[in-house]
């Protein structure tokens, strides 16, 4: 399994995630396959600005232009990992519960074949029934979340309990997260109020503001994480709206302020050695972005996050 050629490419005409072979989850992965990527067209669960069901057919055609060798860490992650385009998550769009027991089925199945999950949102909500899927797979995780926003709130600001704003919160409560192990990076801006972050402090998150980041460095911040973390699984939620709208305007609740897209970059490929067991990139909004600016980065924090599951699985 590898990446077609551009010719191939552009004879048919289709857009997989990086050129890589279609193969419908339905259908079931080919034997070997490690690793899926999966749309996840839903943005039912923005409180603000929506547009990030679209970003799965944005991303991909982004995503055809990034070529296989990962010339840093010296490998190519989509033959390493025999990698696929799994095709989007089917549910009926306006059924939030649907959708995330469809979400869950479907990283289920991708992790039942043997492959680590990348899925590409959809809004931040979508990461909740990934969680539920590998947390059931591995055990309790280890969570990176790369976010602007805590992404813990609870049903008292929009009365529903499950939004964009509320994964993480869900994740610790329902013990999907090892004890100690959410590390949230990124995290800038007012909060609603001072007691925002006592829902992650009660179970032990560790929060590197942007402000940490930029002084002590992506690089710094990642060997942290990874002392932090050890054997445990991983899983990297990345909201990117963690990046500055300067560098990813194409999202839903822009945050001034934020990461580089090289500070991005940087801190997933700075994971290399951990054992990635599942990644999402979320709440890539098209129709606010200028340029495929945010589409183009969603595509290389993937590249970046398929080279450290390629080195986990070298192992
Ligand atoms: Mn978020």
């Amino acid at each position: 399994m590898h990446q077609q050629s551009a010719a191939e490419y552009l004879a048919h005409g289709q857009i997989p995630f990086f050129r890589l072979p279609s193969a419908p989850l339905a259908a079931g992965l080919p034997d070997g396959t490690g690793a899926a990527l999966l749309g996840v067209p839903f943005d039912g669960g923005t409180t603000y600005r929506p547009g990030a069901r679209l970003a799965p057919w944005e991303v991909r055609r982004a995503s055809a232009l990034v070529q296989g060798h990962h010339a840093l860490l010296g490998l190519d992650p989509f033959s390493a990992l025999s990698a696929v385009d799994a095709g989007n998550v089917v549910f009926p769009p306006f059924d939030a519960a649907a959708v995330r027991g469809a979400i869950e089925a479907s990283v289920a199945a991708v992790l039942a074949s043997g492959a680590v999950p990348f899925l590409v949102g959809g809004d931040h909500s979508i990461t909740l029934p990934a969680l539920r899927a590998v947390a059931a797979r591995h055990g309790p995780l280890a969570v990176l979340h790369v976010d602007a926003h805590l992404d813990t709130s609870g049903p008292e600001v929009w009365g529903d309990a499950f939004h964009h704003g509320t994964p993480l919160r869900h994740a610790l409560e329902d013990r999907l997260v090892a004890p100690g192990q959410l590390h949230q990076v990124g995290i800038r801006g007012p909060l609603g109020s001072a007691g925002d972050v006592d829902v992650g402090a009660r179970h032990g998150a560790r929060v590197h503001g942007v402000d940490e980041v930029v002084e002590r460095g992506g690089r710094a911040v990642a060997r942290d994480v990874l002392s932090a973390v050890g054997d445990l699984p991983l899983y990297l939620s990345f909201d990117v709206d963690a990046v500055d709208p300067a560098f990813a305007p194409g999202t839903g609740t822009p945050v001034p302020g934020g990461l580089t897209s090289r500070e991005a970059l940087l801190l997933v490929r700075a994971l290399a050695g951990v054992r990635l067991v599942g990644m999402d990139v979320v709440e890539v909004s098209p129709p606010f972005d200028h340029g495929d600016a945010t589409s183009t980065l969603a595509a290389h924090l993937l590249f970046e996050g398929l080279a450290v599951a390629a080195l986990a699985r070298a192992r």
